[in-house]
């Protein structure tokens, strides 16, 4: 397969004025009559249009049919020779939707119709200039049965509806703002909806709908109100206002990625729609809030300015997601959501940043563009957009962001212009801080101290990685928030450096006793600190930064548990502070995260040479000792926060379960029948999924027989339902039971499951793909069953394909034995026929 390079970007040699498209939508197939206005803006003679997998009918160039000589079709493309200065292209064209698994282009969900163009879908539906710099305005007209299909939605306003021609209807609609063919939307259905109004600041109103699968009309609460408080506080926050009479979201099951924010038709996977608090977890809620709130968002950062191209992904990802993260910040508690956005970043960014798939958010080549919606482009991304954040200070960035809006509505641009646009507003250079677009791998910086005669010298070192090809990367520019404590535990300096050289140091005087050093408060770089010895204990009690002190709580606990992965006994300096944070009176989801030990993954980035079972060993002997010593206490705290009868989502609530499900879960590590009768009882009465999912979780590692018994109940009450089988597969398949391949094996079997349905794979194959325990099985058993999964849902969606061929990207920190095993599945898969460039473009980097 062909890669592609930022580097060859060329502008467009065409525009399209408008595009008038028509879908006779039948059970079998689909005609698709596709009019574009185009007007050359160089000299060339031949247009080339994108098209895959398309079968042409009739090419009208201005009102005249074309016969075959003067156009040319190969596996990619449409081209038409000799076309003038401006011209009328008229292309008809069928397409089978019913036989879409891939789910890009048009594709059916069950018995609804609906589309996925981001990235290259669109050339999967008609022949077009696919690409992000390509903005047309498209107005869309949608036939179909009326009794199988009463809804017919697309993008922008409804402006038409065309009744009954034998017993089939149509709607139009048109977009009035110019957009790229990649967020081009077409829904047809027999749906529920729920309606709303939202009016905006400056007066307008707009008609607020979601619809869904008819019966869950009752489950579009939580979503509705997310989607008004998004638009109210991007007025508030960022003066944006949306800018169509009509907001539509439709959830549909089979799904690729969370949700997509075509204009003003939004399309999401149902489990970021669905929920209520039987069928949903805390979890959930927080999910949906902030994805419907990300797909909002994106109405201004990547619908009115979009990419020019691919590699630009993170220009409008990475900042939505900053914007999704500092919304929810102001919903709900701003400590805990930053701790969970490090926590995320850390689980999935740095494990990409460190291993042969990283690459720089701004990525200089691809295989495969759908391989790129990765945590680094995202969450890196939005990293670097903090970062800008925290260097120009509230005022500038929103007056940066001004600017940005106001210079660049309606254009396909870069990061380099968004950058502009901070450096115009901050007054500041940038241009060391733009390696954050270029640079890949996880920045270190090395932290000495010293301290003479009352000053206090922070020595700094910054180790970069080097890029995959080998190639050296410079030191970073970044904001690093620090302070030092006193000995009694006043606060006396906080700061924010700024660092940029290889080697720097700063020194503070003016101290009697040596500080204790509080560093990358708020996490305000993404970077890993390597410091040789520091406090932590002290900073537990005395670090004023709610993150710092989270920081470490779980530095101290990775500590004790290398030591004890070294062969030491516990240390109980640990435990005595971990007794500490149980007496604190705190927030108590922030206490519930400070709580929690840090996880195999964690430990796993950490080790030179991964052995999965020292690890595992040293948390569960870890989590043992915890419970034993402080069970009284333990329980004391569960029992405080059990509110059974309860299933309101108030912060309070949602904390008090967050606490009691913590410790219900450390508790459980003594695997005694009192905790797990505990746990039957919560299962039983509990009126909450939160409460259910960790009842389920605790009993499966605790009784075999009632976690038997809790496992049927669950299949029995909540089969029909996909959303809550999901967790189902999941809590299966990420048991650390013994013989959980087997049961994964035959959970293949059951009538719920299906290969097609991305949610459903991700929830048994991916999770077990994660289950360090079993995937890294020493007989090799584990990694041959995700290879054979690989090689199978190849052929039928090489997106959730490539998904899982990720999970062997740890490949080379792993120990001899095990690599040896992943290399022999590895081999095998990329040498399968005909498999995708998708699923090849990851293996080939792991196994370079
Ligand atoms: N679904 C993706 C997102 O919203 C694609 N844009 O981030
Ligand atoms: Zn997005």
């Amino acid at each position: 397969p062909q890669a592609i390079y930022l580097k060859d970007y060329k502008k467009p040699s065409f525009a399209i004025r408008e595009v008038n498209l028509t879908f006779e939508l039948f059970e079998e197939y689909t005609i698709v009559t596709n009019v574009m206005k185009f007007l050359k803006l160089d000299n060339v003679q031949e247009l080339r249009l994108h098209a895959e997998e398309l079968e042409l009918l009739e090419v009208f160039l201005d009102d005249v049919a074309l016969d075959q000589e003067s156009y040319t079709i190969d596996e990619e493309s449409l081209s038409v020779k000799n076309v003038a200065e401006s011209f009328t292209l008229k292309i008809v064209n069928k397409i089978y939707p019913h036989k879409n698994t891939e789910l890009e282009g048009l594709y059916k969900s069950g018995d609804i119709f609906c589309t996925q163009c981001e990235p290259e879908g669109f050339r999967r539906i008609t022949p077009y200039l696919d690409r992000p710099d390509v903005m047309s305005v498209f107005t869309t007209t949608v036939i179909a049965d009326k009794e199988k299909y009463p809804i017919l939605l697309s993008n922008g306003n409804k402006h038409q509806c065309h009744e009954n021609f034998d017993g089939r209807h149509g709607v139009t609609w048109h977009d009035p703002h110019p957009k790229p063919s990649y967020l081009f939307a077409l829904v047809a259905g027999d749906l529920g909806s729920v309606s709303d109004e939202f009016t905006t600041m400056s007066g307008n109103k707009v008609a607020l709908n979601i619809y869904v699968d008819k019966g869950n009309e009752s489950k579009c609460s939580h979503a509705m109100r997310s989607l008004k408080e998004a638009m109210r506080w991007d007025e508030e926050t960022y003066g944006r206002e949306y800018d169509l009479d009509i907001y539509n979201i439709v959830a549909v099951d089979s799904f690729n990625m969370g949700a997509m924010e075509n204009k003003g038709l939004n399309i999401f996977n149902s489990a970021y729609v669905l929920a209520n608090t039987d069928t949903a977890t805390d979890a959930n809620f927080m999910g949906i809030e902030s994805v419907i709130a990300h797909e909002y968002f994106h109405n201004w950062t990547g619908n009115r300015i979009t990419c020019r191209d691919w590699f630009q992904l993170t220009l409008k990802e990475g900042l939505t997601v900053f914007r999704d993260q500092s919304f929810s910040a102001d919903m709900n508690s701003r400590e805990v959501q930053r701790i969970e956005d490090v926590k995320g970043l850390r689980e999935r960014q740095f494990v990409e940043d460190a291993s042969p798939t990283r690459h720089p958010i701004q990525p200089k080549s691809y295989i495969s563009m759908n391989n790129f919606y990765t945590s680094t482009v995202y969450e890196k991304g939005a990293e670097v957009i903090r970062m800008m954040h925290t260097l120009l200070g509230e005022e500038k960035y929103r007056a940066a962001m001004d600017l940005y809006f106001n210079t660049f509505d309606g254009e396909a641009v870069t990061t380099g212009d968004f950058v502009w646009a901070m450096e115009q507003a901050g007054g500041i250079d940038l241009k060391q801080f733009q390696l954050w677009y270029h640079q890949s791998g996880t920045p270190r910086l090395i932290v000495d101290e010293k301290f003479e005669n009352g000053v206090y010298t922070l020595m700094l070192t910054q180790k970069i990685l080097d890029d995959v090809d080998g190639s050296k990367q410079a030191p970073m520019y970044y904001p690093l928030k620090m302070a030092l404590i006193n000995q009694d535990g006043a606060l006396a300096l906080e700061k924010m450096l700024i660092v940029s050289k290889e080697k720097e140091s700063f020194s503070f005087d003016g101290f009697a006793f040596k500080p204790v050093l509080s560093i990358n408060r708020d996490f305000s770089a993404p970077i890993i600190i390597e410091q040789q010895e520091s406090d932590y204990a002290f900073l537990m009690k005395y670090d004023t930064n709610s993150f710092t002190q989270y920081e470490a709580t779980q530095n101290f606990a990775i500590e004790t548990l290398e030591s004890m992965m070294q062969g030491s006994k516990i240390d109980e300096a640990f435990v005595e502070a971990y007794g500490y944070l149980l007496d604190l009176d705190i927030d108590l989801s922030y206490k519930a995260l400070l709580l929690e030990l840090p996880s195999i993954s964690t430990l796993m980035q950490r080790q030179e040479v991964i052995d999965c079972q020292i690890i595992y060993s040293a948390h569960e002997d870890l989590a043992k000792h915890l419970a034993d010593v402080f069970q009284e206490k333990l329980l004391q705290i569960y029992k405080e926060n059990h509110n059974p009868d309860s299933d309101a989502i108030d912060a309070k609530s949602i904390a008090q379960r967050a606490i009691k499900n913590r410790v219900l879960k450390l508790l459980s590590a003594s695997e005694t029948k009192e905790i797990a009768l505990i746990a039957k009882e919560q299962y039983d009465n509990s009126i909450t999924m939160t409460d259910r999912v960790t009842a389920l979780d605790v009993l499966e590692h605790t009784d075999e027989p009632l976690a038997e018994e809790a496992f049927k109940d669950f299949y029995n009450k909540y089969k029909d339902n996909t959303l809550v089988m999901n967790k189902y597969f999941g809590l299966l398949s990420s048991s650390l039971r013994d013989d959980i391949l087997h049961r994964v094996k035959t959970l293949q079997n059951d009538e719920v499951y299906d290969d097609k349905v991305p949610n459903l794979v991700r929830s048994l194959v991916g999770t077990f793909a994660r289950n360090h325990k079993h995937f890294h099985a020493k007989d090799g058993e584990g990694y041959k069953f995700v290879a054979d999964k690989i090689v199978e849902i190849d052929k039928i969606n090489p997106q959730m394909a490539s998904g899982l061929c990720s999970t062997f990207k740890i490949y080379d920190k792993m120990n001899k034995e095990n690599q040896k095993l992943m290399k022999r599945e590895l081999m095998r898969v990329i040498s399968t026929q005909g498999l995708s460039k998708n699923s090849f473009e990851i293996i080939d980097k792991i196994l370079k």
